[in-house]
């Protein structure tokens, strides 16, 4: 295979699922602590509170990285660490364990590429209306400002905001993630709405301390497929689509909500303000592609409808999602393993959207690892998964998509929200009692496909 000499080779991690030390150093409680905490929200009671320490380990774990051989790594940053109110005075000690992170990276050669909010809302802000009110959108690009001044002179990649839909949809409609609201659609996209403009409004604050800096959101973007050829079920993939697509690239890319979303939804439009879906579709220097999986769906017959729904799909009323592939390989997350699915999408955005440069910022899978209690993990499936996600990168920039990089998810073990740690995406193993790090196979598969790829 070959890739672009430039080719950004990454892994990628969140704040609230690596760093523990939630306590520590001021940082601010977020929506994940609280949530977290209430009972039967996560797995066992689960939480970020010790995660995989990382806060206490980010210097060995960049020299994990540069024995991966990766050239990127991208994580987040926890907006409580660094304005533990959500808006007011910064944090030092936040910034502080940011810069030295980014110092390690480039001392190991590795372009650190950052991402503003994956999810860990402070608290504060939640408690005056959250992303439900403008107020938070604002409060981000000062947050991002904050941030851009202290890092913008050695952070050029900037993702404003990680997969908006799961913040929006699984946050207000499924309430299986913070702050777990169920079924209020109407606050789900209005939600998404703020979660856009802050991506919007984030962009000239960043561009004000680092110039030169390259700018996207990334989405969690499923290829939809239609299970049978009833016409209704060719709407009923125009309807999945735009619910799980077009959503957000829609705004972010053309500057308007796909027209029927909110029919669809049931919901009235968001709250619209003059001037925002001009903020909103700034246009960006690349689209970050988060892809784990597609759907295929049917119209549901009506007896159907209600028994059909599941997880985090139920949404819009009337798709049955089949679940029951034949000769499918299924993940430990039950999402099928469907590498040309990422290529059809990346040809798709190519074909429809125009971004200027696309960024697989996600693209990984848990299975039911396990360590040899020795030096060994051996996880020959995730091993086929990179391979064959690879493969579909690359018939993509075969085909004149530009993609300029790829980031495996994850970098270790971590806290999979409300799945808890139970379901193991890393490259590299982690012992939670122990908090021993272990390069699985597929850690050592990717490092040798990198190092190949270098070579060429
Ligand atoms: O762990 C998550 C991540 O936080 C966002 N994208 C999907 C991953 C796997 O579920």
């Amino acid at each position: 295979m070959t890739f672009p000499r430039d080719f950004l080779w990454g892994a990628a991690t969140s704040a609230y699922q690596i760093e523990g030390a939630t306590h520590e150093d001021g940082r601010g409680p977020s929506v994940w602590d609280a949530f977290a905490a209430e009972p039967g929200r996560t797995y066992l009671g689960q939480s970020g509170e010790v995660a995989a320490d990382h806060y206490h380990r980010a210097e060995q774990d960049v020299a994990l990285m540069a024995e991966l051989g990766l050239n990127a790594y991208r994580f987040s940053i926890a907006w409580p660490r660094i304005v533990p109110e959500g808006s007011g005075r910064p944090n030092q000690a936040g910034l502080d364990f940011y810069s030295r992170l980014v110092d390690h990276l480039l001392a190991a050669g590795i372009t650190p590429v950052a991402t503003l909010y994956h999810w860990d809302l402070p608290l504060a802000l939640y408690q005056q209306g959250g992303w439900r009110n403008r107020a938070t959108a604002l409060a981000l690009a000062d947050y991002a400002e904050v941030i851009a001044a202290r890092l913008g002179d050695r952070v050029r990649w900037w993702v404003t905001q990680n997969e908006p839909w799961c913040s929006a949809y699984l946050g207000y409609g499924a309430g299986e993630h913070a702050p777990g609201i169920v079924g209020d659609m109407q606050a789900a996209v209005d939600v998404a709405h703020h979660l856009l403009l802050s991506h919007g409004l984030a962009i000239p604050r960043i561009r004000a301390h680092a110039p030169e800096a390259r700018i996207g959101a990334a989405l969690n973007l499923f290829p939809i497929f239609a299970g049978d050829q009833r016409p209704e079920t060719l709407r009923a993939v125009q309807r999945a689509d735009r619910f799980h697509n077009r959503w957000f690239l829609d705004p972010l890319c053309r500057g308007e909500y796909p027209a029927g979303l909110f029919d669809d939804l049931g919901v009235a439009p968001p709250p619209i303000q003059d001037g925002d879906m001009a903020i909103i579709s700034t246009p960006d220097d690349f689209l970050g592609v988060n892809y784990y999986n597609r759907w295929v769906v049917r119209a549901a017959r009506p007896a159907a409808a209600a028994s059909a729904r599941r997880g985090d799909e139920r949404v819009p009323d009337g798709i049955d999602y089949i679940a029951d592939l034949p000769q499918s390989d299924i993940t430990a997350m039950g999402w099928e393993v469907y590498p040309h699915g990422l290529d059809m999408m990346l040809e798709e955005l190519n074909r429809a959207y125009h971004v200027p440069a696309l960024l697989i910022t996600e693209n990984g899978a848990a299975f039911h690892d396990e360590w040899n209690g020795v030096g060994r993990v051996a996880d020959q499936r995730r091993v086929r998964y990179l391979r064959d996600h690879l493969g579909a990168v690359e018939r993509a920039i075969g085909h004149g998509v530009p993609v300029v990089g790829y980031f495996a998810w994850s970098l270790l073990d971590n806290y999979e929200w409300a799945m808890g740690y139970g379901k193991r995406f890393g490259l590299i193993y982690v012992d939670f009692e122990t908090q021993r790090r272990i390069i699985k196979d597929s850690g050592r598969w990717y490092a040798g496909f990198i190092a190949g790829q270098r070579a060429m």
